[in-house]
């Protein structure tokens, strides 16, 4: 197979309809326009595999090459990669950088300082559009703001606000100035925020007096104010006044983020950093097997090298396209692929405040054919959310401008795949299906604008990507054999440490398999040597996209005076994916019925947020468990399913 276009542009369906036995093959104009052709043409190439094959082999020469295309340096760099203390790997080491020269600095310098980089619409549907020089001035006087505060260079900012611009001026404003952000999701609830403003150690907190979602206000200054209740770190509260609502401000410690922007201190120049390529750019919270979420770190230089490369590569992004990532900068993807990619590639994009079903179902759409946005990136439960309301709504607009789309957070199954193309892309549009986590920094398992596709199918390793399904002895599984998902060279932005836990980052990801990075999923490998995802092996829950710990649940259900014990676990959902199911142990004297049932419910969503609300609550007597006392959750997931329950020498009896 080779991966040049067919002529035809639809999937020619087998009679079996099989997804595995199906290419989607790209519109030749596409492919012939592509960046990914006209690197591999300028790289005499016979075709892309040969380049993405060259690009594997000899992945330093690529990422140098790389590293010295996409991106500026103030001092380049001489070496590519730095070994000597793996697997903490270092990128470019004696380089000088900062991720906002690259994502602004440069851009005001040319004629792209009146290009729009940021339109954004708020729910209600007005909007703010900030063109490269606005958006360079905001940030400069954002973190004039920051410095006289004090905050410095190796200092850590806690940013917890909705999809507003903010959100975006705050993070570049922490990076200029050498400071780490750790954005914690709006969606998010106190106990979480707080967890996260300990570890991080911040002495100030971005927020706003509320965010919109669904037409209701989400109260993210009450739920602060909660969260910090117990973290005597915090002096200070930034606050961004978007709904106007009422909202208790603490003397001496809140402060309105529009009235410290009218200061003279705000001034709208500052100098950005040059900060050495390894210096923390941000921290990223995020669940893992059981225990407290883990800060992942990511560095300025090789982070942005991978995120703007894949960025360029495999949604193809161009001078004019209209680029829209649906997602929240508040998850990785929004980090790498709103914040930050898309302003390095100079690109203009889109950010929608939002539910994608406000007022009505057709909300996206609107947006996509007001907008003319070219490119689509969004998650697999945002697809079958929107397909449940049925094809009457985006046809009632005029998608033409769409030419590229992009799927990522789980595997997207093939319905919700073949409805994405036929129905939002029009049978024209190829599906990026991008595997990646919050550790890789950018994508790693993706098709590019000339891969033949397969629905449900990330396709192959990305550019640089050595990716690879082994078995429990880390031995290359044969075809269509499951096994564990892994990667074996370093890439630039991989993930440098666990905040304060460089021992669990060696024991989290490199230990299962010795020398090689274990990405947490079970994955195969079909004949043509394309990945096919299967899931999480450890505690994790994705749901609705988003990325949570068993552990964290359980621990917010025994925070209950009701609950003795608790168990959860992840069973799948049509819209969701995977949905949470939790197991209680009642104390002595408590009762189980629906308004205990419901209290415990309501009582996750208002510590953890929303998006962690178990599905359903069922009282058991006890829970399985293994002989040193482990919950053994495939047991009740399998019971939950009907499914045969494995191996039980473990379980106590
Ligand atoms: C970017 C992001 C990472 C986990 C990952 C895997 C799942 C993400 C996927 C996918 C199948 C895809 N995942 N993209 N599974 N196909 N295209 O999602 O980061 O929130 O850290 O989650 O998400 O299980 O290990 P994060």
């Amino acid at each position: 197979m080779t991966e040049h276009a067919a002529p035809t542009t639809v999937g020619q369906f087998s009679a079996s309809n099989d997804a595995e036995s199906v290419f989607y093959y790209p519109p030749a104009a596409l492919v012939e326009n592509s960046n990914v052709l006209a690197y591999a043409r300028e790289k005499g190439f016979a075709d892309v595999e040969a380049m993405r094959q060259w690009s594997i082999e000899h992945y330093q020469d690529f990422w140098a090459d790389m590293a010295t295309r996409m991106v500026d340096w103030y001092v380049p760099f001489s070496k590519v990669l730095d070994d000597s203390k793996a697997p903490f790997y270092q990128w470019f080491n004696d380089g000088k950088i900062n991720i906002v020269h690259n994502a602004l600095d440069r851009h005001v310098k040319t004629w792209r300082k009146n290009k729009l980089a940021l339109i954004w619409e708020s729910e209600k549907g007005d909007n703010k559009t900030y063109s490269y020089w606005q958006l360079f001035k905001r940030v400069n006087k954002f973190a004039n703001v920051l410095k006289s505060m004090g905050v410095k260079k190796g200092d850590t900012v806690t940013i917890y606000l909705p999809r507003v611009p903010e959100i975006v001026i705050a993070m570049l404003a922490c990076a200029k100035i050498g400071a780490m952000h750790s954005v914690v999701y709006g969606g998010f609830s106190v106990e979480a925020l707080h967890t996260r403003i300990q570890d991080a150690q911040s002495r100030v907190v971005i927020t706003s007096d509320g965010g919109y979602m669904n037409g209701k206000v989400v109260e993210l200054k009450k739920i602060t104010d909660d969260a910090i209740k117990h973290s005597p770190v915090v002096e200070i509260v930034i606050v961004v006044k978007r709904t106007g609502h009422e909202v208790e401000m603490q003397q001496g410690r809140d402060l309105w983020y529009e009235e410290l922007m009218a200061l003279p201190i705000a001034s709208t120049k500052c100098e950005t950093e040059q900060l050495d390529a390894e210096h923390p750019l941000y921290m990223l919270y995020t669940s893992g097997t059981t225990g407290a979420p883990k800060g992942l770190v990511h560095t300025h230089g090789g982070y942005q090298v991978g995120v703007a490369t894949t960025l360029h590569f495999n949604l193809d992004i161009k001078e004019e396209d209209v680029y829209w990532c649906a997602a929240d900068p508040g998850w990785v993807t929004g980090h790498s692929y709103i914040v930050y990619g898309p302003l390095m590639l100079g690109a203009t994009q889109v950010m929608y405040e939002g539910a994608p079903t406000f007022p009505f179902p057709n909300r996206w759409w609107n947006i996509v054919e007001r907008y003319g946005v070219t490119v689509l990136y969004t998650a697999p439960t945002a697809i079958r959310g929107l397909m449940r309301f049925g094809e009457a709504w985006p046809n009632r607009h005029d998608l033409g401008s769409l030419r590229l789309l992009g799927s990522v957070g789980e595997p997207i199954n093939p319905e919700a795949w073949r409805w994405y193309h036929r129905v939002i892309g029009r049978n024209n549009c190829p599906i990026m299906d991008t595997w990646w986590q919050t550790e890789t920094g950018s994508m790693m398992i993706t098709p590019n604008p000339t891969t033949p596709l397969k629905p449900g199918s990330g396709t192959r390793a990305s550019f640089g990507i050595d990716a690879d399904v082994v078995n429990d002895q880390g031995e290359h599984a044969s075809d269509d054999e499951d096994g564990l998902l892994i990667i074996r060279n370093p890439w630039p932005s991989m993930l440098r440490t666990i905040y304060n836990n460089p021992d669990r980052y060696i024991e989290q990801y490199w230990s299962r398999i010795p020398g090689v990075y274990t990405a947490g999923d079970s994955a195969r490998k079909d004949e043509d040597g394309y990945f096919w995802v299967i899931g999480r092996i450890d505690d994790v829950i994705k749901v609705s996209g988003y990325r949570l710990g068993t552990a964290e649940v359980e621990s917010a259900l025994v925070s209950h005076p009701s609950v003795a014990e608790a168990a959860a676990i992840g069973l799948p959902h049509e819209v969701k994916g995977n949905a949470i199911h939790t197991f209680v142990i009642l104390k002595n004297g408590y009762e189980a019925n629906q308004d205990l049932e419901d209290a415990l419910i309501a009582h996750v969503g208002k510590v953890m947020g929303p998006i962690a609300r178990p599905e359903a609550v069922q009282f058991v007597p006890s829970l399985p468990k293994t002989r040193s006392g482990k919950i053994m959750r495939r047991v009740l997931k399998a019971r939950a399913l009907g499914l045969p329950e494995g191996d039980l020498s473990t379980l106590e009896q």
